[in-house]
């Protein structure tokens, strides 16, 4: 049975349902802080409302519902954690203490996310690395990096299976993201159908890794998969699909709506952070020691993110 924090999330969303698919309905614990009236992941199975910076909550619904994965997503993103970064450090590092810990408590398996935000501007800003320096300038940043050390630590030092990827810009029509920097990739897709322009906040030139959400969440599923013997590395692999800067994603979307225009009003806090992190990484890792691959590119996604979004009413 696999319990999931965050699961009404923008990755939750559409993990959820993608593991209700696939493992069955009912070993799936979806897990999150509030609860949404309607949402499908709430309305699909089992759901229970949990907040993840509560220790005792975490282990009382992983030991009744005898749980052997847990799959943690209860996090602040990098633009709301750099509006309030002690919350942000409760949550996200307080967060994965008490899921790790239960991990151990019960022998789970462990996934949680890591970022492009795990690199800083002195890591190296195209093709970087998936072993390189990690100086992350943002609070977002730090936790991934502590997160990435402590996830680790808990691998070499309790044996908890622990696995993770660095994502990253995650594009989704189910769940809109919230408080993050490249979510103005998700915004540009429903002011092109709602408004027939999008301004950004992120100035034109700025590049960015990007994956469309069913790649994501296929990510996950072949990563917790993958044969631990063939693992070098844990916490957490480089994967991404594409980088563009808002002129090229504007581009595309123009060869569906010819109209769309996109100017510019740039918010500083937000092309801070995005100015800290990569231009494009590498993810020969995940493609070596767990057969990492995609299926959306920039011009495919584009096209399935308008018929998704038109279908929704957008
Ligand atoms: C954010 N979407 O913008 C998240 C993600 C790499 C970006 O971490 O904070």
């Amino acid at each position: 049975k696999i319990l999931v924090t965050g699961a009404l999330g923008q990755i939750g969303t559409e993990l959820v349902v993608k593991l209700r698919e696939q493992y069955g309905v009912d070993n799936i614990i979806a897990t999150n802080r509030s609860r949404y009236e309607g949402h499908p992941v709430v309305e699909g199975g089992t759901f229970e409302l949990l907040d993840v910076t509560d220790e005792k909550g975490v282990f009382e619904i992983a030991k009744k519902y005898d749980v052997d994965t847990i799959i943690h997503m209860a996090a602040l993103l990098s633009a709301t954690a750099e509006k309030n970064p002690k919350l942000a450090w409760d949550i996200n590092m307080g967060g994965l203490m008490n899921t790790l810990e239960v991990a151990r408590e019960l022998n789970c398996k462990f996934f949680t996310p890591s970022s492009i935000g795990a690199f800083g501007p002195t890591s190296p800003k195209d093709n970087t690395p998936q072993d390189t320096i990690q100086r992350p300038t943002t609070m977002y940043g730090v936790n991934k990096v502590s997160g990435e050390l402590l996830c680790d630590y808990y691998y070499h030092k309790f044996g908890v299976d622990t696995r993770g990827v660095r994502f990253p810009g995650l594009i989704s029509y189910a769940q809109a993201p919230g408080g993050g920097t490249t979510d103005y990739a998700v915004h540009i897709y429903y002011d092109a159908l709602k408004l027939g322009k999008y301004t950004s906040y992120i100035a034109k030139g700025t590049y960015m890794d990007m994956m469309y959400m069913p790649d994501a969440v296929k990510a996950i599923i072949d990563l917790m998969e993958a044969d631990p013997s063939k693992l070098k590395h844990r916490n957490a692999f480089n994967v991404t699909a594409m980088s563009f800067d808002p002129e090229e994603i504007a581009a595309e979307i123009k060869k569906h709506i010819p109209t769309f225009t996109i100017d510019y009003d740039v918010d500083p806090v937000r092309q801070t952070i995005a100015d800290s992190w990569p231009n494009s990484i590498d993810p020969t890792a995940a493609k070596e020691e767990w057969g990492f691959s995609v299926e959306y590119d920039l011009a495919r996604m584009t096209e399935d993110m308008l018929a998704k979004l038109k279908e929704k009413g957008i």
